[in-house]
């Protein structure tokens, strides 16, 4: 990778938006403002030196030296990060800026740990049971009545219908009272530096983290998520907020951390942006074969005609609407306690995997979903979208 000298990135920096700077500049807390005076105020110094004597050279050059030792010491903390490079060169980070950032971050231990043991990895009626229980699905449809009229406005504009918007808010931040106590900083900092599995994708998600910031105006060490850096009431990962959260209400702001509006027509947005059919089907279970499981599905991408999976001896359940014969869909298989239950999946349980790729994740969604749209109609209170 072609590296940059400090001091062409210095230049671009300096043509960077006014709001940009000012993000960058802003004062943090304790030991960091100290941190900042001490590198801005020399800094700051030394170009009005430069300015202001012109042809004293001995002075000059003094300046010169002592900017380019500093200079050298980010450059060489550069070098043990290539990936930070694009950051400066296209995002116009500050690398001076960068290190005084992230060098004082420890690695957080309990991360790493809670990253190889996620609850998605169990079996999926072990996993159901730890997300999906009656206090939930109560709380979910009393809160789906009480915000009908936010939900119908949503629905009225992304087409997604609100059991499903519920039930994803209720899964990512039980419905944003648990929003994750983690630093989104140092968390993504952690997996983009001690977690070689997945460094490449963390170090991208810290990058997005870093722009949000800038374009939101949020100081980057203030922000709390969950321990992979997902954040708000939709707990997003900072690349998909960039990309799928919205400003509702219109205020200025994207706010999935205190404004429910925002959080629920963000969840929304980001299943219409991939996709989501309206009033289409997600999942149909068929009767387990054992010949069905060396047919399985790699993921729920992997959809092929409908007509081809019946080539394969696959049946439909008979009182059941039958796909069209070039409907994509995908054979997926959870774990149930008596045994394997097999499911074919349409385009929309796909669009959840977007969200989330577990198809364990994806199935709880649905359940969620059809039981409180199955607790509206007992209640008689079913709604317009039903
Ligand atoms: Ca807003």
């Amino acid at each position: 990778m072609e590296k940059k000298g400090i001091l062409t990135v210095r230049v671009m920096n300096e043509t960077m938006p006014r709001r940009a700077q000012r993000i960058q500049h802003a004062p943090g807390p304790g030991r960091e403002q100290g941190i900042a005076r001490a590198s801005q105020t020399p800094d700051a110094g030394r170009r009005a030196l430069l300015r202001g004597l012109g042809g004293m050279g001995v002075l000059a050059l003094g300046s010169w030296a002592w900017w380019s030792r500093e200079a050298e010491a980010t450059e060489a903390w550069l070098s043990r990060y290539p990936w930070l490079v694009p950051w400066i060169e296209q995002d116009g980070f500050d690398p001076e800026w960068l290190e005084r950032l992230l060098t004082p971050l420890e690695p957080d231990t309990k991360v790493l740990r809670l990253m190889d043991h996620q609850a998605e990895a169990k079996p999926y009626f072990k996993y159901r049971a730890m997300v999906l229980n009656w206090r939930r699905i109560d709380i979910g449809r009393r809160l789906l009545n009480r915000h009908g009229s936010l939900l119908a406005e949503v629905e009225a504009f992304y087409q997604v219908p609100p059991e499903f918007v519920v039930a994803l808010w209720g899964l990512e931040s039980d419905f944003g009272n648990n929003q994750g106590r983690f630093n989104v900083l140092r968390t993504l900092y952690t997996l983009s530096t001690r977690y070689p599995r997945r460094a490449e994708y963390f170090q991208g998600e810290l990058r997005a983290f870093l722009l949000l910031c800038r374009e939101e105006g949020w100081d980057p060490r203030k922000p709390k998520g969950s321990y992979a850096g997902a954040m708000g009431q939709v707990q997003m990962m900072p690349s998909s907020l960039r990309r799928h959260a919205v400003d509702f209400n219109q205020d200025g702001h994207r706010d999935v951390v205190g404004d429910l509006t925002d959080s629920l027509a963000s969840i929304a947005s980001f299943l219409f942006n991939h996709g989501w059919c309206p009033e289409a089907p997600l999942v149909q279970e068929i009767p387990a074969r054992p010949e069905l499981a060396t047919l399985v599905s790699p993921s729920a991408a992997s959809r092929r005609p409908w007509r081809e999976w019946r080539e394969a001896g696959i049946t439909w359940p008979v009182h059941e609407r039958e796909p069209a014969p070039e409907e994509g869909l995908a054979l997926i298989v959870l774990e149930e306690r008596d045994g394997p239950r097999y499911y074919m999946t349409f385009m929309n349980f796909w669009v959840i995997t977007r969200w989330n790729r577990s198809n364990r994740f994806a199935m709880v969604v649905c359940e969620f979903a059809r039981e409180l749209r199955r607790m509206e109609k007992a209640c008689g209170n079913e709604v317009s979208w039903g």
